[in-house]
């Protein structure tokens, strides 16, 4: 079989996970990576093992070796390089947010549906096999009528205000830090595992750490090194909200987000709740998937393939007892989307699981639906999203 060719442009702290999990698909070579200069890219190119390095992502983007890019470049760069990539009719991997705003997100979905190129955006939590029965057995009315979606994302690692990162600086995270960085994978998940679309949402929103302690360059996500003499920066956006849902059912729902709550590392949970049980998964115990009842004992099933149903068992790897984590579900999104790409990236033949540039711009229509409620003081905003034509 013919491998597909791999290109990464932007190599940061996620970009390890992108080329590791491609390579354990075992149909992909990774044929290049592109950063911002020569010399930082060929450091990152040795560390990665990867033979092919360019400091400019025009010359990896002319590579005919390429046929998939993945976009691991700050928030700013999305635009601009998903858009370069998409004209030189290559297939994208985006890491999430898809863009700053929902103008760019709808141009990016806009373009892509119209190259019919394969289009990916890394909410990657989906690739969970227990969030798939989860998303299965509501599906199939297991739950009866869904009430109440409520959960967080929390993280500690911006409570330190000498960690400064693009994602604090509006020109390059955007508008948004928390809701944007880890509130796009919670309402995602609750969206795609409940089945239910977010219509309005009240957001109350804070920045804890409003002067953050710069060291120049920008540190990775969870990196707190940077020596020499640190600069005052003032930060707007939030790293702190709690927002209140109403879904198209007539559901109600909550979550809240936050980085600077010590203690929690990637504390994500999602509970659903319907009037015959109750559903709750927790990202940082993600090998078991809680069932409530009302009238006999609440239960736990773990993730085992002989447990799990059909619409998840795709996505389990191991045995029961062996645990699966974050890198696994990773890779799960990175095989559904190669094999997707493969068979020729057809919107009728997409995974389920799959989340696709439409998914990104819908996630930006949310984020900015949170922001604006803020604005008006915390009252009710519509979410302003345009269905695909
Ligand atoms: C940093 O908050 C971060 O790396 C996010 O950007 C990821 O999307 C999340 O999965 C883990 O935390």
């Amino acid at each position: 079989m013919k491998k597909l060719g791999m290109g990464l442009i932007g190599p940061g702290f996620v970009a390890g996970h992108h080329i590791d999990a491609v390579r354990r698909l075992g149909d992909v070579d990774v044929v290049a990576i592109a950063g911002s200069s020569q010399a930082s890219v060929e450091k990152k190119a040795r560390e990665y093992k990867v033979d092919r390095a360019y400091g400019d992502y025009h010359a990896l983007l002319a590579d005919p070796d390429i046929q998939v890019v993945h976009n691991t470049t700050p928030n700013h760069l999305h635009l601009p390089v998903t858009l370069a990539a998409i004209a030189a009719g290559k297939h994208v991997i985006s890491d999430k947010p898809l863009a700053l705003n929902p103008s760019e997100g709808l141009e990016l979905r806009r373009a892509a549906i119209a190259a019919k190129i394969g289009h990916v955006v890394t909410f990657n939590y989906r690739g969970n096999p227990l969030v798939q029965q989860a998303r299965g057995m509501i599906a199939a009315g297991e739950l009866e009528r869904v009430s109440f979606v409520h959960g967080h994302y929390l993280q500690d690692w911006m409570s330190d205000p000498n960690v400064y990162s693009w994602r604090s600086d509006p020109g390059k995270g955007g508008l948004s830090s928390a809701l944007g960085d880890i509130g796009s994978h919670w309402c995602d998940l609750a969206e795609h595992v409940s089945g239910l679309k977010i219509v309005s949402v009240l957001a109350d929103l804070t920045t804890v750490i409003p002067i953050r302690y710069s060291a120049g360059g920008s540190a990775e996500a969870f990196s707190q090194k940077g020596g020499g003499e640190r600069v005052p920066v003032q930060v707007h956006a939030e790293d702190l909200a709690s927002v209140l849902l109403r879904f198209d059912s007539g559901a109600k729902g909550s979550f809240s987000v936050g980085q600077v709550l010590p203690g929690h590392k990637n504390d994500l949970q999602l509970e659903v709740n319907g009037l015959a049980a109750s559903l709750k998964w927790k990202q940082e115990q993600q090998n078991e998937l809680w069932i409530g009842h009302s009238n006999r004992s609440n239960s736990v099933m773990d993730k085992d393939p002989s447990l799990v149903s059909k619409v998840a068992l795709p996505y389990v790897h191991l045995p029961g007892g062996h645990q699966e984590a974050w890198a696994d579900a990773f890779c799960n999104l990175m095989r559904d989307a190669y094999g997707w790409i493969r068979e020729g990236a057809n919107m009728e033949a997409k995974p389920a699981m799959l989340p696709t540039f439409d998914d990104g711009y819908r996630s930006t229509c949310l984020v900015e639906a949170m922001l604006k409620s803020h604005a008006a003081g915390g009252v009710w905003q519509e979410v302003q999203y345009q269905p695909v034509a």
